[in-house]
């Protein structure tokens, strides 16, 4: 058996919760520098129980073309007030190019084209917001998994960072952007999705290419992706909390 499963099975016989963790006296098992480097900056308690104890592998629900919302609605950003984006829109996303950098062996640009013909997925999910709407819709996109073999992820990578084109501030400052981990980027419904319902993806959900992880909620599903940036630690982006929302007082896992 190897550490990681040994460390799983340990694990899924101690836990049924964090306070599970506390009150059968694992307190030292948190103070040990293995668990320290495991819940890692932005990681609460909860969501390392979650992440061990619920098998964070499961897939999201999947539904058919009857269940399709009869339209998808547009939620925060619906036009990227950045004239380098309008410009990139006006000639139909031609000269986009999505940049991955950051702790990786072969840093990478790629068109539309390029992502196009990456391994694909095509799936119909449900769309959770916390502000209280749902809609199902089908989404299909380059899976992140595939990206991440070209661009081999260096060691100290730990989480993935999207970086949007959209500015939240009126002053054109504070891009949105978001953050997931490796369990979540190699997941087989994480996508970069270029395609809404048999239509190239619109403007108002994120047109050219937008995250879809469909395990978490609306907030993380970052739209209007620039760049996407491999990081040891997001505390030194922006709030320091892993994404925009997040940096409001959101939580960074926000598991459905
Ligand atoms: N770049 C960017 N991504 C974003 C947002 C945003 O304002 N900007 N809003 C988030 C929120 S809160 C939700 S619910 C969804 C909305 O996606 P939709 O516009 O396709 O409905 O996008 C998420 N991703
Ligand atoms: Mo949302």
């Amino acid at each position: 058996m190897n550490p990681i499963s040994s460390r799983r099975r340990f694990l899924l016989g101690a836990l049924s919760g964090a306070g599970a963790l506390v009150l059968s006296g694992c307190d030292k098992l948190a103070s040990t520098a293995w668990f320290q480097k495991t819940l890692g900056a932005g990681e609460s308690l909860t969501h390392f129980a979650q992440r061990w104890a619920i098998p964070r592998k499961a897939m999201a629900q999947e539904f058919s073309d009857a269940d399709l919302s009869p339209q998808f609605r547009s939620n925060g950003t619906a036009v990227p007030r950045n004239a380098q984006y309008q410009a990139l829109a006006m000639g139909g996303f031609a000269a986009y190019r999505l940049e991955v950098n950051g702790l990786v062996e072969r840093p990478a640009s790629l068109s539309l084209a390029d992502l196009r013909a990456l391994p694909s997925r095509t799936q119909i999910t449900r769309h959770d917001c916390v502000e209280g709407w749902s809609a199902i819709g089908k989404w299909k996109g380059a899976k992140l998994a595939a990206l991440l073999d070209i661009v081999q992820p260096k060691a100290a990578a730990r989480y993935v960072v999207f970086h949007c084109a959209d500015p939240m501030e009126n002053d054109g400052t504070s891009p949105y952007y978001e953050s997931i981990d490796f369990e979540d980027a190699y997941h087989p419904q994480t996508i970069l999705a270029y395609e809404l319902n048999d239509k190239s993806l619109p403007v108002p959900n994120g047109a050219p290419v937008r995250l879809r992880v469909e395990r978490q909620l609306g907030y993380k599903h970052a739209k209007y992706l620039m760049r996407i940036e491999l990081v040891e630690s997001f505390a030194n982006i922006a709030g320091g909390k892993g994404g925009y929302w997040e940096d409001q007082g959101y939580q960074w896992y926000a598991g459905i």
